[in-house]
């Protein structure tokens, strides 16, 4: 069965433990529960990550560039947390792997710091969601999954 990757970046094994009202209550054993159901639905597996470290969130999208590649994988989910505002790095892994992504944040990036408002991801991406909460993940995960259905229908 084809998987999904769920990848989260630095400080996202925090949430529900602290700032819930920035990012609410549920847990990210909570998120990787919503997101192996959602893709169950679609006939995928999840395959879940988390890491605060750039190194390690770049060797991921690598490998599952050529898991992709190799018609195991549909692509990631992808929340990078605040490396969203500054890698340069996970933009050209993400070019560079040729790994379908849709990008995910749990709050409206837009209606908070300056800072946040510019992304290094969005260009490389498929899709973004921003700003659903926690739900934002298995809507990343339903549009991931008709992008993938819809390329396979046209090639
Ligand atoms: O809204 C999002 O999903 C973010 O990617 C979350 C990042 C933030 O830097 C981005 O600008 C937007 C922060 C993730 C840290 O999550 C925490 C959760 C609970 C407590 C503290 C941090």
């Amino acid at each position: 069965m084809p998987s999904v990757l769920v990848l989260n970046g630095p400080n996202l094994n925090l949430l529900g433990t602290r700032k819930p009202e920035v990012y609410g209550s549920t847990t990210l054993a909570d998120v990787e529960a919503m997101c192996r159901d959602a893709a169950g639905r679609h006939g995928l597996t999840a395959e879940f990550r988390q890491s605060n470290h750039e190194g390690q969130l770049i060797d991921w999208v690598h490998e599952f560039g050529a898991r992709a590649k190799a018609g195991e994988c549909i692509g990631a989910v992808f929340n990078p947390g605040a490396y969203t505002h500054t890698s340069v790095a996970l933009h050209d892994a993400i070019e560079g792997a040729e790994l379908p992504v849709v990008e995910c944040h749990i709050s409206n990036v837009h209606k908070r710091e300056a800072f946040r408002h510019h992304s290094f991801i969005s260009p490389v991406a498929r899709g973004i969601v921003v700003g659903f909460g926690v739900r934002g993940y298995v809507l990343a995960i339903d549009g991931l999954a008709a992008l993938h259905e819809e390329g396979r229908a046209s090639s």
